[in-house]
């Protein structure tokens, strides 16, 4: 080894930890960098690298007296989304990673990156960035290494992660962390894999420098890597927001919920309720990652493993989520969108029309009759949670919150209504697993075909999918007070193509029924698939929808739903022997009561 390397990486005056000494010394060996640096997550840290990352045009300052804090980043443009394609889960067997993965044999996978990785960093620094994924000293928290060669990666998950010193003090001596290893390389698709092998508790990244593919704690350490280890130890990592919602008598219920990327969980995380709701009050917890466990109290209790939001830009607006307009007034990073003459951001949805002299992601004057978009359709913002005005007590307490209620929800243009309770926790489970959504800009790919998206989580199962719904199925007997489950759709259309319902803030509405569900509290009407709300079960004062549009958006159809449930049976078909006879009998149950043409419960 390179002397001076092993000096970098034994000369750490952070940490003793001999497990981890040793690793970065062989990584800096395969990598070659030109120096090692540990990151303690300091404010002076983050002072130094900004500025080198300014003066390298990673990052472009914005008008510090309207955005403080705040940079843009522009991506290379073929590097703007995750690529499931090539992103491997690298178990022992292919049984293990499932049929809904893509599988590379470890042997293989560590040869061939490990091929990659020799000399990558030549020329470069490498940056040793250790992070707690979860409250600092909770029992359920993971602490991960992330050795990257990019400042944008480390400013990045100083924002989305508890980063620094203190997840070295949290670890200690011990050997037990994720060995996460990122290079961007060169940026090159035909050179660009995400290897995760859950057995190793490792993750190898490279060619990319976009979001989930390379800010490993996200999703490949708190949900592929984290599913894996919920299945060994007995809990669950899920693609979930988690919310409290105050009563004006100030008693909060939490919920989680699940929808596909680009659906609709930081928009739900931090709603405003309407008018008719004043004394409510909506609290986030976390908008993208759940990490649920049962309680001595026997009921189910989450954490958010994140500390910051990596959220979609386009379609944030004032009206739309003002919180999150506040979360981005300032110590933001944004990648991708459009800058305004001034040094300000914009966005499609930010305001009706674009101001003039606008510079688009690509860096190139912007104009707005050419038909293109000025601002990626997946750029994003990278801020602090504590920015969040909404921001839950709870968010750091080690045990998490206790969950009420879970709420699956797809894009779905037809079929599914507005919202849905299912009869028990099997049939629940059977929503979720056969979720379906139309794809979004989140994945590269068509956007817009209708996919199964089980739990939304195909992207992010770390293991077989047969064998994580029976994981969901055996939980139940684990825990004594079980949330109930709902599904939603904000997205049906009607026959004009437009949304029939208004979403957003108004979700609260909805949301209002679940909770009292949940509680017993209110009625609705059964439907061979699922409880929905009858017209008076529904708060709509001062909402501007007509009976018809209501109908519409709850109706529940037997033509459609035979449809549906045929390509649920195709679905579960793909899943092969692992699949859960109890889901496919909960389907079948579901196309009998269709057959028998059960009274769609008209009120
Ligand atoms: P990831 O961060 O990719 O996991 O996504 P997310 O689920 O947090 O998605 P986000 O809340 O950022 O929503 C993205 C898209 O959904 C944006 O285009 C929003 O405008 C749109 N959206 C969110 N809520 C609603 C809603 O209630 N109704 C409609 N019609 N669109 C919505
Ligand atoms: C998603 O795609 O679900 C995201 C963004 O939340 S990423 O971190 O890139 O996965
Ligand atoms: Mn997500």
């Amino acid at each position: 080894m390179n002397p001076n390397l092993q000096q970098a990486a034994w000369g750490s005056t952070l940490t003793k930890n001999k497990a981890l000494l040793d690793w970065v010394g062989e990584m800096a060996q395969m990598c070659q960098p030109d120096q090692v640096v540990w990151c303690d997550g300091s404010e002076a840290e983050k002072k130094r690298l900004t500025e080198e990352a300014v003066a390298a045009g990673i990052l472009i300052p914005l008008n510090q007296k309207k955005r403080p804090g705040c940079y843009l980043h522009r991506s290379n443009p073929n590097d703007v989304a995750r690529v499931e394609h090539l992103t491997f889960i690298c178990t022992p067997t292919e049984q293990e990673a499932g049929p809904t993965n893509h599988w590379m044999a470890p042997d293989e996978a560590y040869a061939k990156l490990g091929t990659l990785f020799q000399g990558a960093m030549r020329g470069r620094t490498m940056y040793v960035v250790p992070y707690v994924m979860g409250p600092l000293g909770s029992p359920f928290s993971k602490v991960g290494i992330e050795i990257t060669d990019s400042i944008y990666v480390v400013l990045s998950m100083r924002i989305m992660t508890r980063m620094g010193k203190a997840a070295l003090d949290m670890l200690g001596p011990a050997g037990d962390f994720n060995r996460g290893l990122h290079s961007t390389l060169d940026v090159n698709p035909d050179r660009r894999f995400i290897c995760h092998f859950p057995q190793d508790n490792t993750i190898w990244s490279i060619g990319s420098g976009y979001g989930g593919n390379v800010l490993l704690g996200k999703k490949c350490l708190a949900l592929r890597i984290g599913s894996y280890l919920g299945r060994k130890e007995g809990w669950l990592a899920e693609h979930m927001l988690i919310l409290g919602m105050e009563s004006p008598e100030g008693q909060t219920t939490y919920v989680a919920a699940a929808f596909p990327s680009a659906c609709g969980k930081t928009n739900f995380a931090m709603m405003i309720p309407p008018r008719r709701f004043q004394g409510w009050k909506i609290w986030t917890v976390g908008d993208d990652i759940a990490w649920m466990r049962v309680g001595s109290d026997g009921r189910l209790w989450a954490i958010n493993p994140e500390a910051g939001y990596f959220g979609v830009a386009p379609g944030t607006s004032v009206e739309s989520n003002p919180t999150a307009m506040r979360i981005v007034q300032r110590d933001t990073i944004f990648t991708n969108v459009a800058m305004t003459e001034d040094g300000d951001v914009w966005w499609e949805g930010m305001t009706p029309k674009p101001p003039a002299g606008l510079t688009d992601w690509h860096g190139k004057p912007f104009d707005p009759a050419s038909g293109e978009k000025s601002s990626h359709p997946n750029s994003r913002f990278t801020s602090p949670a504590t920015n969040n005005l909404a921001l839950s007590r709870h968010v750091n307490d080690p045990e998490g919150v206790p969950i009420s209620a879970i709420i699956f929800g797809g894009r779905r243009a037809t079929t599914v209504p507005l919202v849905l309770q299912s009869f028990n926790w099997t049939h629940g489970v059977t929503l979720g697993a056969t979720m379906g959504s139309e794809t979004t800009a989140a994945a590269t790919g068509k956007v817009g075909v209708v996919r199964r998206d089980p739990m939304a989580m195909l992207p992010f199962c770390g293991y077989d999918m047969g064998t994580y719904f029976n994981h969901w199925l055996e939980m139940r007997g684990q825990i004594p007070h079980p949330p109930k489950i709902f599904m939603v759709n904000w997205f049906r259309k009607g026959a004009d193509g437009s949304f029939v319902w208004p979403g957003y803030g108004e979700n609260m509405r909805v949301l209002k029924w679940i909770v009292d569900r949940a509680m017993g509290k209110v009625g609705g009407r059964e439907t061979p698939v699922g409880w929905v709300p009858r017209e008076g079960d529904l708060d709509l004062s001062g909402m501007d929808i007509t009976p018809e549009a209501f109908r519409e958006a709850t109706a529940v159809r037997v033509a459609e739903w035979k449809k549906e449930i045929e390509m649920q049976g195709e679905f579960f078909e793909s899943i092969g022997p692992t699949m859960p006879p109890a889901l496919e009998l909960q389907r079948k149950l579901t196309a009998t009561a269709l057959e028998y043409g059960a009274p769609m419960g008209e009120p």
